[in-house]
C-alpha cells in the first residue's frame, strides 16, 4: 500500500469517527471519515474493518481537499453577457434552464437536447441512471458518455462475436490470467474484476498457483508479478494475438469439443491468422517467438480455467476493434466460459438475482440498425451515440443539431481530443450546464454550473455488484458528512427530477413512475434502485463498515438456445487482412503520412492522479506535471537530459513535455498521462500543469469505423530535444 498521509490526525473528543466507502475511483476501498462537530470532513483513513480492502486505500482517496478545498463550487452560477458568473439561487437556475429547454423542446425537437456522463459518476450511484431516465422522459436519445472514448471496443465486441451468457472464467477459480494493456494494480479496473484492493487479489491468486501473463509495452506495476510479461510495441495487439490464435490452433491445443457445440467460423479465422506466424509477430511487433509460443502454450495447453481481460491499451490503440475482437477470440477457442452447473462466484446482494446459461447470446450489431448519426454515420451503442460526434454534432449546421448540453461529472475540454474543435463547439451551444465540483475546464465555457453535493455528503451503496466483486459485498453508507455551511450544492437526481417537473414530463426510475409532486430523497431513490434486491437495503443497512453476505448459492443453468460464436465475421476479416498487408520497418513501425514516425506514445494511469482531476492541491503538490517517460536509450540518442524539456510531435500537434527516463519502456515508447496541460489558451507552463496530449490527437482522422473512436494510445510521434 502508499505510504498513507491521512488527514485524520486530531484525536480531539468533540472529532467523530464514521465507516463509509471511498468513491474516487472503482476501488471501492472502506475508509474512516473524521468528522467535526459541524459533520465536516477533517481526516479520512483506511478502514482495517472493510470486508474487501482491510485498511488499504490509496494517496487520492484520503486527501480531504475535494470535499473541503476553499475554491470548491458550492452555488449555482450563471455565466453574465459580459462573461463574468454570478450566483444565482439553484430554482432559479432552474427556473431558467427548464424555459430554454422548453424552448428548444418546441423549435427543435429532443434529440436538440443531449446529456454527456462522465468518470465522475463514480461518485454517484444514482446519477448516470438518472441522466439515463430524464433523457426517456423528454424523448431524446441524444445520450453521450465518456465509455465511447474509453472502451467502447467492449461494447461491440459481444454484440459481433457473440457473448457467454454465464461469463468468462475469473480470477478466484483461474489456473491462468492474461491482462492485455490494463494496469489494475495501479488503476483499480479491470473489466470484469479486480477493483477493490487488486494486489491483495492478484498475490493471493499467484499464492495458491495461478499464472499470470501480461502484454504491456511498458513493464507495468502490474506485470511485475507476471510469469510472461510480452512486451511488443505499442498498437501491435493484434499482430500479437493473431500470432497466439495461430499457435494454438496449430498446436491443436483449442477446446475442441466447445467449438465442435458453439463456434462457427474457425476455418475461416484459422486461414485469416496463417501470416501471424512466430516469426512475423517477432519482426513486427517485437516479440521474441518463443516468448510468444510460451504464452500460448501458458495460457492453452497447460491451464484449463482462465481468461484474456483487456483495457484501455488496445481498446484506445489503432484498431480497437479488432483487438479486443482477437482477445475474446482467445477465451472463445479455448472453451474458458463457466458451464451449466458451475457455480457463480458472486451472485449479488442488492441487485435482482438472474438465471445465468451455459450458451452464447448471438450477435446482434445493433449499431448496424438503430439511429445513425448525422455526421460519419456511426450508430448506437448501449442506447448512447459515440462522443467522438458530440463536437460535429453540435457544429454542423441543423436541422437536427445539438444546440444543448448537460454535462455531468466529466470534462469534454479536457477528456476529448482536439480540444480547439472540442472548445469550438461548447461556444456553440445554446445551453451548456455543468454539474461539477470544480470550475473545470468545461464549465468555464457553461451557461450554468451547478456544483453536486459528493459522495460522503449522501446516502450511497455499490454498483455493478456482480461485475466488480468476487464476494457477495455491499454496503450502505448514509452520507454522515455536511458540504460547508451556507453552501447550495445539489443533489444530481433532483437536479434532473426538478427539471422534468417543470417540463410536465413524468420519470421512470428502475421500472417505477417517480412521484413528480415531491421530490424524492436519495434514500428515496435507494429504495427504488434496490427493490428486487436478495438481501433488502434494511439488512444491509445494520453493517456500517461493509459486509460479505450469505447470499443462497447459485449455479449456471442449461442452455435454451443454440447459437454459436461469430468468430471470423466478413468485417473481422478485412480489417485482419488490412492489418496483415501493412508495411512496417525493423522496429514495427508503419509509414504514415509520408513519414515514418519515430516513436508510439502510449496511454497510462497516474496512481495519484484521477484523469482531468489535477487540480486538487495535494495531488497538485504530488505531481505539478504529466513526466513524458522514454526510454533511457532513447533520451540519449536526442542527448536530452532527465527533467530536460522535449518537443512531440504528431501529424495533428505539437506538446512540450518533461522527459524522465524510464527502462521498463519498450524502446521507442513515450508513455504519458492525459488531463493535464489546461487548454491552448491557457499557455500552462509545462514545469506547472503539464502538458495536454488531447493536442497531438485528431478527431478528425485515424477513426475506427463502428465508434468513430480515435486512436488515443500508440499515437505516432517525433521528439526533439528544446
Ligand atoms: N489522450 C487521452 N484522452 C483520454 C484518455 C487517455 O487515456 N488519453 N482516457 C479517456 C478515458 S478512459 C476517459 S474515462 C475519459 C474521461 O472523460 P471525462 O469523464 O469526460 O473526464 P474526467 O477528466 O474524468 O472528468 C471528471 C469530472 O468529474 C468531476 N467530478 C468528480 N467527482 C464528481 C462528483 O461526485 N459529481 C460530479 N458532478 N462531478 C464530479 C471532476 O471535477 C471532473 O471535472 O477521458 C478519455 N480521454
Ligand atoms: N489512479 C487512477 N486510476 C484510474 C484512472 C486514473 O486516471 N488514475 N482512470 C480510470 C479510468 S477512466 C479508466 S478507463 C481505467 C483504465 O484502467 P487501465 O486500462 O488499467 O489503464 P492504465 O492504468 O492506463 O493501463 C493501461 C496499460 O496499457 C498499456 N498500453 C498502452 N498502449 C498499449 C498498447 O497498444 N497495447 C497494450 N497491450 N498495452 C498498451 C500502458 O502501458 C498501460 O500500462 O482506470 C481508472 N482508474
Ligand atoms: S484506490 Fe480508489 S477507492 Fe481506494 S482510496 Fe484510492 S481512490 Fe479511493
Ligand atoms: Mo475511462
Amino acid at each position: 500500500m502508499d505510504q498513507i498521509e491521512t488527514t485524520a490526525s486530531a484525536q480531539d473528543s468533540r472529532y467523530r469517527k464514521v465507516p463509509a466507502t471511498c468513491k474516487v475511483c472503482l476501488g471501492t476501498c472502506g475508509t474512516i471519515l473524521t468528522l467535526d462537530d459541524n459533520d465536516r470532513i477533517v481526516g479520512i483513513a483506511p478502514d482495517k474493518e472493510h470486508p474487501l480492502t482491510r485498511g488499504y486505500a490509496c494517496f487520492k482517496g484520503l486527501q480531504t481537499d475535494l470535499y473541503s478545498r476553499p475554491d470548491r463550487l458550492l452555488h449555482p452560477l450563471k455565466r453574465m453577457p459580459d462573461g463574468s458568473f454570478q450566483q444565482i439561487s439553484a430554482e432559479q437556475a432552474l427556473d431558467e434552464i427548464a424555459q430554454k429547454l422548453s424552448d428548444l423542446l418546441t423549435s427543435d425537437g429532443p434529440d436538440a437536447i443531449a446529456g454527456y456522463y462522465g468518470t465522475g459518476t463514480m461518485g454517484n450511484v444514482l446519477s448516470a441512471p438518472v441522466l439515463r431516465s430524464w433523457m426517456q422522459a423528454i424523448g431524446s436519445q441524444a445520450l453521450f458518455s465518456s465509455m465511447t472514448i474509453d472502451q467502447p471496443a467492449k461494447w461491440v465486441t459481444p454484440e459481433r462475436l457473440g457473448a457467454w451468457h454465464a461469463g468468462k472464467h475469473r480470477l478466484p477459480d483461474s489456473d491462468v490470467f492474461l491482462i492485455g494493456g490494463s494496469n489494475p494494480v495501479t488503476s483499480h479496473l479491470l473489466y470484469g474484476g479486480l477493483f477493490a484492493n487488486p494486489l491483495a487479489e492478484l498475490k493471493a491468486a499467484k499464492e495458491r498457483g495461478m499464472k499470470l501473463i501480461v502484454i504491456d509495452p511498458r513493464r507495468s506495476e502490474t506485470s511485475h508479478y507476471a510469469d510472461i510479461a510480452l512486451q511488443p510495441f505499442p498498437g501491435e495487439d493484434t499482430t500479437v494475438v493473431a500470432g497466439l490464435i495461430r499457435i494454438i490452433l496449430t498446436e491443436r491445443w483449442e477446446d475442441r469439443p466447445f467449438c465442435d457445440d458453439y463456434v462457427q467460423g474457425l476455418d475461416a479465422l484459422r486461414a485469416g491468422v496463417d501470416p501471424f506466424t512466430p516469426a512475423y509477430v517477432e519482426k513486427r511487433a517485437g516479440v521474441p517467438a518463443d516468448q510468444l509460443h510460451a504464452a500460448a502454450r501458458m495460457f492453452a495447453k497447460e491451464a484449463r480455467r482462465g481468461a484474456a481481460y483487456t483495457g484501455t491499451g488496445p481498446n484506445m490503440a489503432p484498431h480497437a476493434n479488432l483487438a479486443e475482437h482477437l482477445y475474446e477470440v482467445l477465451n472463445v477457442i479455448c472453451g474458458r466460459f463457466n458451464r451449466a452447473g458451475d457455480p457463480v462466484i458472486n451472485p449479488g446482494v442488492l441487485v435482482p438475482r438472474t438465471a445465468l446459461r451455459a450458451e452464447v447470446t448471438a450477435p446482434s450489431r445493433s449499431w448496424e440498425t438503430g439511429k445513425k448519426s448525422r455526421v460519419r454515420n456511426v450508430g448506437m451503442l448501449a442506447g448512447e451515440m459515440m462522443s467522438p460526434v458530440l463536437p460535429d454534432e453540435i457544429l454542423a449546421p441543423g436541422p437536427g443539431n445539438i444546440r444543448s448540453l448537460f454535462v455531468l461529472a466529466s470534462n469534454p475540454a479536457s477528456a476529448f481530443p482536439d480540444p480547439p474543435k472540442v472548445i469550438e463547439a461548447l461556444k456553440a451551444l445554446d445551453l451548456l450546464v455543468v454539474i461539477d465540483p470544480n470550475f473545470s475546464t468545461t464549465a468555464r465555457f457553461a451557461h450554468y454550473i451547478l456544483p453536486p453535493k459528493l459522495n460522503y455528503e449522501m446516502a450511497t451503496i455499490p454498483d455493478y455488484e456482480t461485475f466488480r466483486y468476487f464476494q457477495p459485498y455491499s454496503q450502505y453508507s448514509p452520507g454522515p458528512a455536511r458540504p460547508p455551511a451556507g453552501s447550495a450544492v445539489l443533489d444530481e437526481h433532483y437536479i434532473f427530477w426538478a427539471l422534468a417537473k417543470r417540463l410536465g414530463k413524468q420519470m421512470q426510475f428502475n421500472g417505477a413512475s417517480l412521484d413528480m409532486t415531491q421530490a424524492p430523497s436519495v434514500d428515496d431513490m435507494l429504495d427504488i434502485m434496490t427493490r428486487d434486491a436478495q438481501i433488502p437495503l434494511s439488512e444491509v443497512r445494520k453493517y456500517p463498515h461493509g459486509h460479505i453476505f450469505a447470499v443462497a448459492p447459485q449455479c449456471v443453468e442449461p442452455a435454451t438456445n443454440d447459437a454459436r460464436f461469430a468468430v471470423f465475421p466478413d468485417d473481422v476479416g478485412i480489417e485482419l487482412g488490412e492489418v496483415a498487408a501493412e508495411s512496417f520497418d525493423e522496429k514495427g513501425r508503419k509509414v504514415e503520412h509520408g513519414t515514418a514516425f519515430t516513436h508510439r506514445l502510449t496511454c497510462r494511469r497516474m496512481r495519484n492522479v484521477m484523469n482531468s482531476v489535477t487540480y486538487l492541491p495535494a495531488t497538485r503538490k504530488r505531481h505539478p506535471f504529466n513526466a513524458a517517460f522514454v526510454h533511457p536509450a532513447d533520451l540519449a540518442a536526442l542527448d536530452v537530459k532527465s527533467g530536460a524539456e522535449i518537443e512531440i510531435t504528431s501529424a495533428h500537434g505539437t506538446i512540450t513535455g518533461i522527459a524522465m527516463p524510464d527502462d521498463r519502456l519498450k524502446p521507442g515508447t513515450v508513455s504519458m498521462t492525459h488531463g493535464f496541460g489546461g487548454l491552448p489558451e491557457d499557455h500552462t507552463p509545462v514545469h506547472n500543469g503539464g502538458a495536454n496530449v488531447a493536442t497531438l490527437i485528431s478527431l478528425e482522422k485515424n477513426l475506427d469505423n463502428i465508434t468513430a473512436m480515435p486512436r488515443l494510445s500508440a499515437i505516432p510521434v517525433n521528439l526533439r530535444k528544446k
